[in-house]
């Protein structure tokens, strides 16, 4: 294949231009590249923004995601008929990077507040009082084992200083 794509071994801003090409019956080759690879610094500074992904037709090189898959869109003819229908995927396509951006604030940016603590607090009684009252509740479990898992809270939770605490003080736990 002519197309390759270079990026980490994750879907992220890849994902929708691998779909676009095995939709369209295209072939393409993947250049994975690991974390410690990218740490090392050397690729990093040969891309033009300092990030992947890159994408290769041959011996034409782009960087941005959004430029790859409007690139493939023109190739493939799926960038619409006239200015006016470019002018409204241009716009759909804008509305989904908005989209994506405030994704990406979820995903990777930590949002912990003492809320946070609050509520596991109390969910967490709620699992000792009626095991498996979460069960049914899958958003509420991920985040109980979310949370649980934070590596210094995870550590306390298993210490003394909270398995050694009964909940309250009337004995009903
Ligand atoms: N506007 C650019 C685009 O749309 O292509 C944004 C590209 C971008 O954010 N690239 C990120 C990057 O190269 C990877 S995507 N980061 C490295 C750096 O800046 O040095 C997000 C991402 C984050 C983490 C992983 N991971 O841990 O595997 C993978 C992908």
């Amino acid at each position: 294949p002519s197309y390759t794509i270079t990026y980490f071994p994750v879907r992220g801003r890849c994902q929708a231009t691998r779909m676009l090409l095995a939709d369209q019956g295209q072939t393409w080759k993947e250049d994975v590249v690991t974390l410690d690879t990218w740490m090392k610094g050397d690729l990093k500074a040969t891309c033009l923004y300092g990030q992947l992904p890159k994408f290769t037709d041959g011996a034409f090189t782009l960087y941005q995601s959004n430029a790859i898959l409007r690139y493939l869109g023109r190739k493939h003819g799926l960038y619409g008929k006239d200015d006016q229908e470019r002018a409204l995927l241009d716009m759909a396509n804008d509305g989904v990077e908005d989209l994506r951006n405030k994704y990406l604030v979820l995903i990777y940016q930590n949002y912990i507040s003492f809320v946070d603590y609050n509520l596991l607090d109390l969910l967490l009684i709620h699992q000792t009082l009626a095991p498996g009252c979460l069960d049914t509740f899958p958003l509420l479990s991920a985040y109980v084992a979310r949370l649980s898992s934070r590596p210094n809270l995870k550590a306390f939770l298993a210490s003394p200083q909270h398995t050694g605490l009964p909940i309250n003080g009337n004995g009903k736990q």
